[in-house]
């Protein structure tokens, strides 16, 4: 009797090791786009497939049950997490520089409420960038820094064997009070690693309409990005390193997921989707050979690399179903751009908004005022001018609705450049995970941005016919009468 009470507890103890809790939480306080599941410039598309989670769970789901939840979707979360961590061997959470932050702590204090020994494992660009402010907190025990596949499988095993984590490369915890930051990991191709299991959640919560798309789904097919600019995690992040799917798997994972979830449009969440042209050329070959009439939109490119593109390789990329490109095109004044270290110049935005136009691509693109060390007038003229032209080359057409802009004001990212430009020019430094959580990421309002500046961008912005819904006429009117009063405010360096 009491051999096979012990032997019950023993397997009661192994059950509970066998838990993995991985959560997204939610990235917005307030969500927005949550009903209708539809995007427009002004609206978060909240509705998003948790490749990170994904990512992680297909390293581990063999040896491990693996519970995702997703904040955006699972709208009793933190009572789903509350439940399964009586049973669990760790709670790992997924984080970028946002509300995100305030609710994974919000979540992780109750955990560690109930279940104070629970590790606790924060991972994504927040963590990653910034670790050792992230252990700070008391609910937070390990950060794994960087691409999470490799790390997220050895220290899960090495937490269920009650192992050291001395030697893990790539993570910063916390050991008898102190905070150890073991050195980086290397990058790895993206072409070890299983595919994303998108049958290990329900896809159905997380298809979205689209513009053009009635049933949409997030794809990845590459990570990182090679270039430097300086308000972005992206170089912190991953060392400028990029990694891509093959062509072939790209084609074929696209394929499946058409077929087995009728989806009819992917969004693409690469950082830089267009970086190798022969490579994308060889994944548009055999998507237009497939013939699937699959759509891509919000596929980011480069307007410094895609403008030197010729026409025959953009008619291909849209043969192939590639319907909108997402640019960052952050401003139209040559000194911002150049203060980002964008490499980038501002005559590439007309060049890429014509192309877009001649191969009937849509177009979205994003700007954003507010550098540090900008003459603000000039930055604002400038970027103004920029938008209207690419209003005016759509609107002149009648097709509005083929473009979108996206124009937020500067926000500073934990250790880039410009978030040190940003502490010289008076902003308050950021010295707490709580502080990053609280941060408006939205609407930031710089102390070096001037507020008559900061209201006329939003009049603008409001005005934009994607958010205003007037047509070219009206828009022109209102674009007369608003340049007019950017021109009459006074200059601020
Ligand atoms: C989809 C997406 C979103 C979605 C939400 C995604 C989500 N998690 O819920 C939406 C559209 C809501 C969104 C919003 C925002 N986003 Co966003 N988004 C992306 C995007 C395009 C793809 C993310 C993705 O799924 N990648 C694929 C997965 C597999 O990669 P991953 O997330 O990096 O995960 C890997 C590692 O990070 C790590 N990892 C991730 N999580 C975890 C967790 C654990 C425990 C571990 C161990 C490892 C780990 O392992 C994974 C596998 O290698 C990225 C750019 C990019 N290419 O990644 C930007 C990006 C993450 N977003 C970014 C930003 C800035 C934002 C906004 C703050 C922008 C804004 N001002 O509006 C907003 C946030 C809230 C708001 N104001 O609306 C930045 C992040 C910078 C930062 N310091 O956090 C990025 C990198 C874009 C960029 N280059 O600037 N975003
Ligand atoms: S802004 Fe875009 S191009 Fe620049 S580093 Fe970030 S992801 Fe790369």
């Amino acid at each position: 009797m009491t051999s096979k009470m012990t032997l019950k507890k023993k397997a009661c103890v192994i059950m509970k090791k066998n838990t993995i809790i991985l959560f997204n939480p939610m990235p917005v306080e307030h969500p927005v786009a949550i009903l209708n599941k539809m995007t427009t410039s002004l609206q978060v598309p909240l509705i998003n497939v948790p490749l990170s989670l994904l990512a992680l769970a297909r390293m581990v789901r063999g040896e491990y049950d693996v519970k995702i939840i997703n904040a955006v979707v699972d709208s009793d979360y933190r009572q789903m997490i509350l439940d399964a961590c009586d049973d669990a061997l760790c709670l790992a959470v997924s984080s970028m520089t946002c509300y995100q932050i305030r609710d994974g702590i919000e979540v992780c204090k109750a955990v560690k409420k109930n279940n104070p020994s629970l590790p606790v494992i924060w991972g994504g660009y927040h963590p990653s960038t910034e670790p050792v402010q992230t252990l700070n907190n008391p609910y937070i025990d390990i950060v794994i820094r960087g691409q999470g596949e490799l790390i997220f499988k050895e220290v899960v095993n090495t937490l269920s064997k009650n192992g050291s984590l001395n030697g893990i490369k790539g993570i910063s915890f916390k050991k008898e009070g102190k905070i150890i930051e073991n050195p980086p990991q290397e990058f790895s191709s993206l072409d070890y690693f299983p595919p994303i299991p998108y049958d290990m959640i329900d896809v159905e919560k997380h298809v979205k309409g689209y513009k053009f798309a009635k049933r949409c789904i997030d794809y990845y097919a590459s990570q990182g990005c090679a270039a430097g600019c300086n308000f972005c995690s992206e170089p912190l992040f991953c060392g400028r390193r990029w990694s891509g799917l093959a062509p072939e798997t790209v084609v074929f994972e696209l394929e499946y997921l058409a077929k087995t979830y009728n989806i009819d449009t992917f969004m693409i969440r690469d950082s830089d989707f267009f970086i190798n042209i022969p490579r994308l050329k060889k994944i548009c070959d055999l998507l237009i050979e497939k013939n699937m009439s699959i759509r891509l939109t919000s596929v980011n490119g480069r307007m410094e690399q895609l403008w030197r593109v010729g026409d025959d390789v953009w008619g291909h990329f849209r043969k192939a179903g590639i319907y909108e490109i997402f640019f960052g095109f952050e401003s139209g004044h040559q000194d911002a751009l150049d203060a980002m270290n964008k490499g980038a110049k501002t005559d590439q935005i007309k060049i890429c908004v014509d192309k877009c136009i001649q191969h009937d691509i849509d177009l979205r693109g994003s700007f954003m005022v507010g550098i540090p060390g900008m003459d603000a007038k000039e930055e604002m003229i400038r970027t103004f001018e920029e938008i209207n032209s690419i209003i005016s080359g759509f609107g002149k057409i009648g097709k509005l609705e083929h473009m979108d802009i996206l124009l937020s004001f500067f926000t500073p990212y934990p250790h880039t450049k410009l978030y040190d430009a940003s502490t010289r020019n008076g902003m308050k430094p950021l010295e707490t995970l709580e502080d990053w959580g609280d941060f408006d990421q939205f609407d930031f309002k710089a102390p070096w941005y001037p507020q008559e500046y900061f209201d006329l961008v939003k009049e603008f912005r409001a005005g934009m016919p994607m958010n205003s819904a007037c047509d070219y006429r009206e828009w022109c009117r209102f674009y007369e009468r608003i340049a007019q009063r950017v021109r009459g405010l006074r200059s601020q360096v």
